[in-house]
């Protein structure tokens, strides 16, 4: 068995679920958030079957999509230490995918 770890866009994650759940797959949605824009996102978990982990992973790539996003994270220190925002472009997603190996499924 496999723990599949899905780090994705909010936007995109009501899809991701709603097509895994259709087929009959075990979810779990979290609220995280990223450490480099400090932005919120999804992170998803997902225990599979080995032989299950592509499908997911193709369910994954179906529904998430690269989004440009324009962040004022860095700043420029001007003399008088006055901060100006530096706009700074970054590609977010699809999605981060971790496949982890399982060594005990239990439900009690
Ligand atoms: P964040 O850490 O907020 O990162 C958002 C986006 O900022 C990243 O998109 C990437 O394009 C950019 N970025 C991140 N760190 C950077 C850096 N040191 N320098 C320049 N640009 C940087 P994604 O790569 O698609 O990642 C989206 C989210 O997935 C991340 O949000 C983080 O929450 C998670 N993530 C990505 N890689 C991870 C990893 N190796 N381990 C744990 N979480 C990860």
């Amino acid at each position: 068995m496999k723990l599949i770890v899905a780090i994705v866009q909010d936007q995109d994650a009501q899809n991701v679920i709603n097509e895994l759940t259709e087929k009959e797959y075990r979810v779990t949605k979290l609220a995280s958030t990223g450490g480099f824009l400090k932005a919120g996102n999804t992170t998803l978990l997902s225990g599979v079957e080995t032989e299950q982990v592509d499908e997911v992973i193709e369910i994954i790539e179906r529904n998430c999509k690269t989004r440009e996003i324009t962040t004022s994270l860095l700043t420029v220190t001007m003399p008088g230490d006055t901060y100006i925002p530096y706009p700074l472009e970054v590609k977010v997603g699809g999605a981060t995918v971790f496949v982890l190996d399982v060594e005990q499924h239990i439900k009690i």
